[in-house]
């Protein structure tokens, strides 16, 4: 039996939109943990899944006109969805949870019924903020200039009757749990959270466990109209999937607690504080760590999928290949803080790690082995030689430096180091010059072949460690430079001269073909403007106000019908339109409208339009505006569209319209 076990998790994704780059980020940081523990030899439990319940869910299956479980399973289960995307990304999961999933409901039924027998769920009454595209409970004084502190969108008033969990309670062994272990890294995250949630003001605040003014949620048993507030249901994703309160499954014994969770920043407040605490409360074993990503920022702002500014993994993917984007995203970031994206970053880094550096390594060597060899290398070699000696070493120590970068999730790090032996190889291959001494294969043939042979083994133990960031390429590698699985595992990166003295070469594709800047910047500005717009809604209307109006004010606006008898441009506007209007008094009535963006003055002379005629006169491009003219607007693939008012010619001029 193995008893190196590893359980690690990415948070549980909300698809209330389509996935981005940003959201690829965590989870191929976690498949490539997940792999790298798997070529260490451990059983690993790889989690993900997706959290469905929830406000926001329930809002926007109404806009779609569907069930919230229908819009869930269009987002989890069709064509360029959550499932989609990580069998595309390569990410390979052990387990897929979904929070709808009736296992998972049924044991949060029992947990909250738990929580509340032991009296650290408790009823009483909300009253404060609630920001839903969060699904987080703030009070007045935490908003940042009245938004929400955490994405900074419009919160709404939230006063309900509901069940609140004790945190409080917890407050000192959470404190101590961040303060005094490592519990929660990176260590830069801990003072946040400690300052800001539980030595704040007022302290810890008992959490906002229920809600009754929607119903898309696991309905809390013995009380019907609550529903479980979404991220206590979400949270415990990580037991129950393995078998926690349920038949499903049987690995909580085996995998809990988990070695590490891992999720983007803004959600280290709940999986460091209110997660913890949960679990005190049922005298459960703690994770042994939670670590907080940074963001993948656009254009400085957080790459999100209700802001729009986001990357499509697919189209990169379909122009670069998995490995590449997966590559980029290790190697270009720090896993611990926010990142630049850019299509000139994901470029460059294509060109020169993977183009002139790993590429032209393995291409210059396999074609080598071809050119002087026939793809066989002869056993007979002149090994030793003074040039080898800082390759060898260099190569030999790398599994040491790296394994100590993956422990710690710093993959930029542990890819750095592989990157130096790989520019190291590829110097020795000038240093060495091959093509000189293959002038004179009788005096040097024996010497050509200890250096390529020596380059083909640099290249294996760099490939065995590149495996978790690039499973596909690996293996495209390991077939050209003639590796058996032997020469694939962990204990070999660590090996010099495990590939066989006669090793067969052969060279294959071109893995990572050099990109030409300037002209796929252009190409890619264009695809992706032209993605930006196809995903846009294809109409979108505002909503309706919800503050009233009354009767009494309502009828104080003036409609009427009015016929223009003529309209022109305004001279250094290109925005207005003057109007003269018959409004039926016999007297003209003179209105601008700034609707020169839709209508040409001509084919609006004769048309019968609808005006509010009492609205103060007000001066526009010094010319005096009489009223209004009624328009309809709403907004199409992102661009504005008015139309204005127009009724039927049988009305007359000065109608009222009431
Ligand atoms: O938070 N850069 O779901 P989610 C990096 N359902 N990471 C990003 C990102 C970006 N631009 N945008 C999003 C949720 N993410 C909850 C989790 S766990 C019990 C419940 C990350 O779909 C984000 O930080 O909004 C989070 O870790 C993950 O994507 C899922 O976000």
């Amino acid at each position: 039996m193995n008893d190196k076990k590893f359980y690690i998790t990415t948070p549980i994704y909300y698809p209330s939109g389509k996935l981005h780059i940003g959201h690829a980020y965590c989870t191929v940081a976690t498949d490539a943990m997940a792999r790298y523990k798997r070529l260490c030899g451990y059983d690993v439990m790889f989690l993900t899944g997706t959290d469905e319940h929830g406000q926001k869910i329930e809002d926007k299956a109404r806009e779609a006109g569907v069930t919230p479980q229908q819009f869930v399973d269009d987002i989890v289960t069709a064509p360029g969805g959550v499932l989609d995307l990580w069998k595309l990304m390569n990410i390979k999961y052990d387990r897929f949870i979904r929070t709808t999933d009736a296992y998972h409901v049924s044991a949060i039924q029992k947990i909250f019924k738990q929580m509340h027998d032991n009296g650290d769920i408790y009823k009483g009454a909300y009253k404060g903020k609630y920001c839903k595209p969060c699904e987080s409970f703030w009070t007045e004084s935490q908003l940042v200039d009245g938004k929400c502190p955490d994405c900074g969108r419009e919160v709404v008033d939230a006063e309900e009757e509901a069940y609140f969990f004790r945190a409080s309670k917890y407050a000192d062994r959470v404190r101590d749990l961040l303060m005094n272990t490592d519990f929660l890294e990176p260590k830069s995250r801990v003072n946040e959270m400690v300052n800001n949630f539980i030595d704040c003001e007022g302290g810890l605040q008992d959490l906002c466990v229920s809600r009754t003014s929607f119903t898309w949620g696991v309905p809390v048993d013995f009380d019907p109209g609550h529903v479980v507030y979404v991220w206590l249901d979400a949270l415990f994703n990580y037991m129950t999937a393995l078998g926690y309160q349920n038949d499903k499954y049987n690995d909580v014994e085996k995998f809990w607690p988990a070695d590490v969770h891992f999720m983007g920043k803004e959600i280290v407040r709940f999986h460091s504080i209110y997660w913890p605490a949960f679990l005190m409360s049922l005298n459960l074993p703690l994770p042994k760590k939670v670590y907080g990503s940074g963001w993948l920022l656009l254009d400085g702002g957080k790459m999100g999928k209700s802001t729009g500014n986001v990357v499509d993994p697919y189209l990169l993917a379909e122009r670069y290949g998995v490995d590449a984007l997966r590559f980029f995203l290790m190697r270009s970031f720090p896993f611990g803080s926010d990142g630049n994206f850019s299509n000139e970053l994901l470029i460059q880094t294509i060109n020169t790690d993977l183009a002139n550096d790993l590429g032209n390594l393995v291409s210059r060597t396999t074609a080598m082995a071809e050119k002087y060899f026939g793809g066989k290398l002869p056993e007979a070699r002149q090994a030793d030689h003074e040039l080898d000696g800082s390759l060898i070493s260099l190569a030999s120590g790398l599994r040491g430096r790296y394994e100590e970068q993956m422990e710690k999730f710093q993959f930029h790090n542990a890819l750095e180091e592989i990157f130096k032996v790989i520019q190291r190889a590829n110097k020795y291959i000038d240093e060495n010059a091959p093509w000189a001494l293959a002038k004179d294969m009788d005096a040097n043939g024996a010497r050509l072949a200890a250096v390529l042979y020596n380059l083909l083994e640099a290249v294996r133990v760099c490939t065995v460690l590149l495996i978790p960031f690039m499973p596909e390429s690996c293996d495209k590698i390991f077939a050209q430079i003639g590796a058996d699985e032997a020469a694939r595992t962990w204990d070999s990166a660590a090996q010099w001269g495990v590939l066989p003295a006669a090793v067969s070469v052969t060279k294959g594709e071109n893995l990572f073909p050099r990109i030409d800047m300037s002209k796929e910047l252009a190409e890619l500005e264009k695809l992706q403007e032209a993605a930006k717009k196809a995903a846009l809604p294809a109409v979108e209307i505002e909503p309706q106000l919800e503050e009233q109006v009354d009767f009494d004010t309502f009828c104080k606006s003036d409609f009427r019908a009015v016929k223009v008898k003529s309209c022109e441009n305004v001279k250094k506007s290109d925005k207005l339109l003057k109007f003269i209007l018959d409004d039926g008094t016999g007297v003209d009535r003179q209105i601008l409208s700034g609707i020169a963006k839709w209508y040409k003055p001509e084919e609006l002379v004769g048309k019968t339009l609808v005006a509010i005629v009492n609205l103060p006169p007000r001066k526009m491009m010094g010319r005096e505006s009489q009223g209004m003219l009624i328009s309809a607007v709403h907004t199409e693939k992102g661009e504005e569209c008015l139309h204005l008012l127009m009724v039927d010619d049988a009305i007359p001029a000065g109608a009222k319209l009431c």
